[in-house]
């Protein structure tokens, strides 16, 4: 695959990624390939920590958007989710705080939005600016940005964006209409001139090709500056969404995608992120040792389930991890 052409000044040392190349890791005994994820691992963290953070839907359902995975849009009236508005500052300061006091060090707001209203947005700019007063990193995800937005969020200390790219730009049609994947590249590119660190992944499960999943991955780390922060998500089958019915990727797949995310983002934050809630304490352990290092803390992720804290804290037991 012919890549150099994209290749942009700041990375020129740096040898991109081919698609080729990472169906390659994949296609690896899982092994080897486990090991070799815990050999980067280990040069760019510590392989006993794990970073919690806790998520809060501060604007819930009613979204414009038609991602067929999503539990939020409008269109998906059979996913029977009551939509709300943007929550008062207080209320999500209040809910950072008992993240806080149960142990999270980051707090993640999310909004169901296209992109956000210039009114709506200095409301979340007083909640990252109040969250971020506890002591805790912040990350907000709010959709496509416009121009100055970034930098508004920037100046009131939000250290991450979180805007996925959720599968490669092959099969992103088949999933999402209502915006392309070019789009969500412009956002990010506008969150990192801003400064912001990136926040991006993807989902896995919905019905795309290994070569889908090795092509996200390699968007991602083929990005003009890597994102700092990379989630895997295993779809959430939400009933009353078009993907309701998709079966159950194979487990040792995601374990496969997460090894493929630490041995092409060395330095990054790969967070297993959705369904883990569905997954065994071995199948996360894997998922450790594959290079994840950090989790969605709480019992909700935005409107569906996710692992019990009570639990979680038992596995960190077992395993030998320690928060951070
Ligand atoms: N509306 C904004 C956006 O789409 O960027 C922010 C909120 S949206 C719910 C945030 C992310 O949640 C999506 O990009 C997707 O990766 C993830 N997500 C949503 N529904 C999911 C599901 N059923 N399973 C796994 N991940 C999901
Ligand atoms: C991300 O990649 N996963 C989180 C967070 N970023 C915002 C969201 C997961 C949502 C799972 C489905 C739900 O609870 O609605
Ligand atoms: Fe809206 Fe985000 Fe859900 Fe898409 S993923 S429908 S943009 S809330």
């Amino acid at each position: 695959m012919q890549v150099s052409s994209v290749a942009a000044p700041a990375r020129s040392a740096v040898p991109l990624w081919t698609v080729e190349a990472v169906l390659a890791l994949y296609e690896l005994p899982l092994m080897d390939l486990i090991w070799r994820a815990q050999e980067v691992h280990r040069q760019n963290f510590d392989p006993n920590a794990i970073q919690r953070s806790s998520l809060l839907s501060v604007k819930t359902g009613g979204c414009s958007e038609d991602c067929g995975y999503c539990s939020q849009s409008a269109k998906h009236k059979q996913a029977g989710l009551e939509r709300e508005r943007l929550m008062p500052v207080e209320e999500v300061v209040a809910a950072a705080q008992v993240a806080k006091d149960k142990g999270a060090s980051r707090f993640c707001m999310g909004a169901a939005w296209r992109s956000p209203k210039d009114g709506d947005l200095d409301r979340v700019l007083e909640m990252v600016r109040e969250v971020k007063a506890l002591g805790m990193q912040t990350c907000v995800t709010l959709g496509m940005l416009k121009e100055g937005q970034a930098e508004k969020l920037k100046e009131a200390g939000l250290d991450y964006y979180n805007h996925n790219l959720d599968t490669d730009a092959e099969f992103y049609g088949q999933v999402i209409k209502s915006h392309t994947q070019a789009d969500r590249l412009d956002t990010i590119d506008q969150v990192r001139q801003a400064g912001l660190n990136v926040c991006s992944g993807g989902i896995i499960g919905m019905g795309e090709s290994r070569k889908n999943r090795a092509a996200m991955i390699v968007q991602l780390a083929n990005l003009e500056t890597v994102p700092e922060s990379v989630p895997i998500n295993n779809l959430v089958a939400v009933p009353g969404t078009p993907m309701a019915d998709q079966p159950p990727l194979d487990p040792f797949e995601f374990v496969r995608t997460i090894a493929a995310a630490r041995i092409t983002m060395p330095k990054s934050w790969v967070r297993l992120s959705a369904g883990r809630a569905e997954m065994s304490d071995e199948l996360q352990a894997l998922c450790f040792l594959a290079g994840a290092n950090s989790i969605f803390y709480g019992e909700k992720l935005l409107t569906t389930g996710n692992s019990d804290l009570e639990k979680d804290d038992v596995l960190f037991q077992r395993l030998g991890l320690k928060a951070v």
